[in-house]
Formats: C-alpha cells, structure tokens, sequence
C-alpha cells in the first residue's frame, strides 16, 4: 500500500478498510457540502436543491456519530458550537485595524485626492487609480486562517484590542470555515464587515414582534447584537453575512500588489466581495462612482451609508502610510445626513456626572436616519440661543450614519403664537444646590457635587460601568434604587451593602443579592488603570487613566504629582493636569479614595521605568510628512519609549520637530516659531545614538 497522508494528517495504512472507506466519504462530503454552501450563500447561485443538500448534511452528522475521530474543526457540522460562552475573551491586533477618514462634498473629496497626489509627488492632473466600494453599515471584524482553516474571529473593538466571537463568526455561513482552491499564505487574516441584509433585518423584526419582544433600530445595530451572543446558537439564528475588504497578517506566502486584485483572490478562496466594487481612474471616476451608487443605494439588499475610496496599488499605499490611525489611503464618502422636521414640545435639564446641566430636547417623535427620534441634545445654553429655540418650534432634525441626532436650525415661519422661551432653571433641578457657570465655559454645572443624587447615580453607574470597577449586575436601574432609598452615598458604601437589604428590594430576591455580593467580591481586584477611570475624575477617560498607571506606577506617586509633572505625561495637557491635581486636593475625594482602599480594593502597582532610563522626559516631539524607513507610528512609540511626549501639532512648547518630505503646515509653523527641526536621516542616528535598534 501507498504511504499516502490523509487530510487527517495520519498515514492511512493504520485505518482498516472500512475507516478508510469512511474517511474517504467524509471528504467528500466535506468537499461537497463545502461547494454547495459556497454557492448558495456567496454565489447565490444553488445547484442543488436544499433536499440534496440537508440529506448530505444529515449522512455527514450520522458518519460523524460513527466515527468521532473524523470530526475537524472545519467539518459543515461544526459551525454552530454546542456550549455557550461564560464571556468573550479580549484579542489583541497584531496589526491594529485602522479607522477611516470622512468626507462629506465633493469639494472635500477633491481635496482629499490632491493632497494624496502631493504627498506621492504628482501633478495636480495626474490620475491616480482608485478601489471603490460600498460602506456597508455593519460591524468591522477580523478573519485569522492558518494553513487555510479558519482560527479565530474577532470584532474591531477600539483597532487595537477587540473580542474574541470565533464561535459567533463560524455560524456565518459566507465565512468560510476553510479557504477553498490554493496558494493561500500560511497565515493570513482577512478583514470585512459583518452586515445583516435588509431582508433578513425586517423578517427577523416581524418574528420579535409577533414574539412580543422589542424590535431592533436598524440592521447594524441588530448585527452588532447579533455578535454579542454568548451563545452561538442564537448567533446562527440571526441572517448575518460577512464580505471582505481588505488584509491584516501575510505570513509564509504573498498576495496580488493592488487591494482589487487582492479582493479578487479572496473570491477565489470563498469569501463573498461585494459586487458593486470597482476601479476607476482619478478623483472623476470616484465622483461618478459615488453618483451611480446614491442612485442604486434604495435597491440594494443591504444597508450602506456612503462609498470607500482607496488608493488602489499597495505599492502607493506603503508610500502614503497612516496618521493616527487612519490611513492616508483611503476615504469614506459619506452620504449627506436625513433630515426631518419635527416638533420641540419641550426642554428638560438634565445632570451629568460631573454636574453639567444639559437642556434636552422632547420631540414629537420622528423615524430619521433609521432610527425613530423622540429626545436630543440641546448641549448648553449657548446652542439654544444659537439655534434661537423655543418650546413649541418646528424644528430640523439631522441624523448622520451613527452620529447623534441633532437639531439643526428652526423653521422661524412656522412658530406658533403660544411658543415659550427655554429657561435655564436656577438651582438644580434635582437637589436644588446652585447652579454656576465659569468665565468662558458654555457648560453650567450643579454645584451640589456627591450631595446631587443625580451625580451620585452618574458616578455609581460610571464606578461600575465594564470598563470601570466592572461590577456585573449593577446596573442603572438597580443604581437609582440603591440611590433614592439613600443605601449608598459615597463609592465606598457599595461594598458594605448587606444581602439581606438588597435582597428586600424591589425585583431582587436572595439569589441575585447573593450573585451581586460576589460579583462586588470579584470587581475588587482590579488594576491601577481601571481604579482611576473609576474615580470619574474630569477629563480621565481610559486612555488617560492608563497613561497615567503608567507614569506614576501607585496611588501615592500620582497624588503627589505636580501639574507640571502630570503636564508631561503622554496625552496629558495643561487642563487634564489641573483637573487631576484639583481631585486629589480635595480631602472628601482623597477619603473616598481610602475608603475604597479599605473595603478592600486593590490593585498590582505598575512598573514604572527609571527617569534614568527616559532620557526624553519632558520633550516634546512633533512628527510630520512622509518617513521612509519606519511608518510615523512607529517613530512615535520609539519616542514614548524614551519618555517623550508625541504631539499633533507645534506650539512654543515643541521641543523638536521630525520632518519628511511633503511636510508642509506644521514644518512651516516650527520655523516661524525657531523650533529645532531634524530630518529622518537625522533622526534615526539620534535614535541609534540612545541605543534604541532601528533593525
Ligand atoms: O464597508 C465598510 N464598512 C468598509 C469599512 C470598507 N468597505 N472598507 C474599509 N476599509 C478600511 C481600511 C481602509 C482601514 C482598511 C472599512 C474600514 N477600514 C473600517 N471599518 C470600520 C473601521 C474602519
């Protein structure tokens, strides 16, 4: 007999015949079934009838129940897994998934074409070679194949970190659990959105309705729910599709130079592309494009809220790099915003978390960029004088794509006799404290502080928020009980909650008293970064808070630092600084702080490197124009790695500006400000010069 390895990676030799026989079905079947979902799901072209299909799947489970050991994970049985998951564990991008810059006219994206045209070097009448395609409305997400069997699935998440729904992406049946044909890298990662077409949106709607549940808004929100399942069994339910458009990791193999031939590829593999993708030459053939598209966007089965432009020749691409972190490649031309006109029966004050009054408008409700619309902000007095409002006005409400909604003008001819004035209350309109608005700020504030069970609920729901103390089963509901019956006031008095109280509230019960008491047991051991985001310090959002653990490393260094300390802190400007040592100036905050020490709250210190070992401490560097052996990201982190602060734009306070070519505002700012200004060539021998390895 032949040594002849089998898709298993064994040598069949050991199999009896009739394993080998079964095995032998079982590829088939594989390959079959593989073929057939192909066509039905991507294609959407069936060769066979579904009867064929369902007897070859059903001959495959009851193989399968046969013989075990023939069961792979890329098996057609195996898209829908048998266990839900307790919670999905975070993934961090290899390569981050970059975001993408908007344009609204056609002015802009005339503009956006010859700043690309500029940075590589052309003539303003050069054409350069653009990808379209639709923006489609969903959830970005990311494809890892090794070896051509699907590894694992994650969503976007903020670019750099997402969640792993591996088991919610497989009962996608667009996505192939293995790449059909050849020459695929070993390891390859694919990335597209996940979408739910107008269809499936409106059946699955009508079903929840006649079910006596709550419909979704939209489809993508439907589609990010939909991803949220921890149980992939409800996942497979939902009618999700997944198209491709575009590339992460290329390892131990190479793909096409150009996105549209990449795309292509992908098709040949078994992903689905989207048809209406095209190549076009110049910033006209985009403006045409965009034109076609608005015309055809109604009869389209899925959602789109304008058309992604890229720079197609992956060659140009490299050459045009990103900043922050958006490509400089690529644009979304995003189609205008809906506009409806409704009317303005009333403005409330609300109270935020640190005590902004916010007037909110009450609308007549209105359905406007898919979503029905019955509350706005207003966001200050200022914009209500702005936009010259009164209760009882006919007033324009815009919504764009996922933007709030927003009250654009009044209609002024329409306003009725008996319209009345918008009036900012005196005293808060929860505890009566006063109200104050600083020199210059448009944002009044209560001055009621933790005193304002407003800002108490605020910062209780903030405290427990999952990127906060992360309290699973404290809610807000649950908060403004807790809150109104006077059972907590300061942070600190959620962990000395006593399970019978809690069980004696409303909806409780022992058992979700006795569940919430150990998830309060669990949310203590937390991280210095989280700790701080928690304390909803003004202006600390989590990025802050983080780079904050990182420079201070404990409790006591932060509190002891100065605002020109915290001043030079990553991220960290003169007005976060103040706010940062104003909190910890003041003794109830500092109280809190060991309150919650000693109810048991704790942390590991950071590692903070040796100021010995960051030389850079206290400079600013400031990167522009075009690097040509590291991308800007990079030449950022080699900085902050050296503890200089990376800044968006120059000001006195630059130390030094790293130009490349096609530099052009910012260089031109640091010569008339005297900044010191090195090229690229400069920079990388003062980078070896502290003994950082560029290699
Ligand atoms: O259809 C989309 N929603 C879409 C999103 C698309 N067709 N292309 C995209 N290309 C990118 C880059 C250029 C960064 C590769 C995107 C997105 N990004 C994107 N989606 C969500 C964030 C970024």
């Amino acid at each position: 007999m032949s040594e002849q390895i089998g898709l298993f990676g064994e040598s069949n030799d050991s199999h009896s015949d009739i394993a080998q026989n079964a095995m032998k079905r079982v590829q088939e079947l594989h390959q079959l079934l593989h073929k057939y979902n192909h066509q039905y799901y991507v294609l959407d072209d069936p060769t066979v009838p579904d009867s064929e299909y369902d007897s070859l799947f059903h001959e495959l489970k009851a193989l399968e129940a046969e013989t075990p050991e023939f069961v792979t994970a890329d098996s057609p049985t195996q898209r829908v897994g048998d266990k839900p998951l307790s919670e999905f564990k975070s993934v961090t991008h290899e390569m981050p998934m970059l975001s993408l810059d908007n344009v609204f006219n056609e002015e802009e994206m005339r503009a956006f074409d010859l700043k690309i045209k500029k940075l590589l070097g052309l003539q303003d009448s050069a054409k350069v070679e653009y990808a379209c395609e639709p923006k489609l409305d969903g959830i970005a997400a990311s494809l890892l194949y090794e070896n051509g069997v699907l590894v694992r699935g994650a969503t976007r998440g903020d670019g750099s970190r997402g969640e792993d729904i591996t088991m919610n992406l497989r009962t996608v049946p667009s996505i192939p659990l293995r790449l059909t044909g050849s020459g695929f890298p070993a390891r390859l990662e694919v990335r597209g959105e996940v979408y739910m077409p107008k269809r499936g949106f409106e059946k699955l709607n009508e079903n929840a309705l006649a079910a006596g549940e709550k419909a979704f808004v939209n489809p993508r929100n439907a589609a990010a729910g939909s991803l949220r399942q921890l149980d992939p069994k409800l996942t497979a339910k939902r009618p999700l599709e997944f198209c491709c458009y575009s590339v992460g990791i290329v390892e131990g193999g190479s793909l096409p130079d150009s996105h549209f031939e990449v795309l292509n590829q992908f098709k040949e593999w078994g992903f689905l592309t989207n048809a209406e993708m095209r190549c076009v030459k110049g910033v006209d053939g985009c403006i045409e494009y965009y034109e076609a598209l608005s015309e055809k966007r109604d009869s389209l089965q899925y959602e789109i809220d304008g058309i992604v432009f890229k720079v197609n020749a992956f060659e140009l691409q490299d050459r045009l790099g990103f900043v922050s972190r958006a490509p400089r490649w690529a644009i979304a031309h995003k189609f205008p915003a809906q506009e409806k006109i409704t009317i303005l029966q009333d403005v409330e004050f609300q109270v935020g978390r640190t005590g902004a009054i916010t007037p909110v408008g009450r609308l007549d409700p209105v359905f406007v960029g898919g979503v029905t619309v019955s509350n706005v902000t207003l966001h200050n007095m200022d914009e209500v004088h702005r936009l010259g409002l009164m209760i009882g006005d006919s007033v324009v409400v815009r919504r764009a794509g996922d933007v709030i909604p927003q009250v654009v003008k009044i209609v002024e001819d329409r306003r009725p006799d008996s319209a009345k004035s918008v009036v900012m209350p005196a005293v808060c309109p929860v505890c009566s404290s006063d109200i104050e608005r600083t020199e210059g700020e448009a944002v009044a504030r209560c001055t009621g502080g933790l005193v304002c069970a407003a800002q108490r609920k605020e910062a209780f729901v903030h405290f427990a928020s999952r990127k906060a103390m992360d309290i699973d089963g404290l809610g807000e509901k649950l908060i403004n009980v807790l809150v109104e019956k006077d059972m907590v006031t300061r942070l600190a008095d959620i962990f000395r909650l006593e399970s019978s109280a809690l069980a004696a509230l409303d909806r409780m019960g022992e058992k979700s008293a006795e569940k919430l008491l150990k998830s309060l047991e669990n949310s203590k051991e937390t991280t210095f970064a989280r700790f701080l985001y928690s304390l909803g310090i003004r202006e600390v959002g989590e990025a802050t808070a983080q780079n904050l653990a990182n420079a201070f490393g404990n409790l006591d260094n932060l509190i002891a630092a100065s605002e020109e300390r915290l001043n030079e802190v990553e991220d960290i400007g003169p007005i976060v600084a103040a706010y940062i040592v104003h909190f910890f100036a003041n003794g109830s905050n500092r109280d809190a702080v060991s309150d919650l020490v000693a109810q048991g709250v704790h942390w590991k210190d950071v590692e903070v490197a040796d100021p010995e070992d960051l030389p850079l401490l206290g400079f600013t560097y400031v990167l522009t124009g075009t690097l040509e052996t590291m991308s800007r990201g990079d030449g950022k982190e080699m900085l902050q790695r050296l503890g200089a602060k990376v800044a968006g734009s120059v000001s006195k306070k630059t130390s030094c500006v790293v130009a490349g070519p096609g530099a052009g505002s910012k260089l031109a700012k640091a010569e008339e400000l005297g900044v010191d200004v090195i090229d690229e060539a400069a920079f990388i021998l003062f980078l070896k010069g502290h003994g950082i390895n560029l290699d």
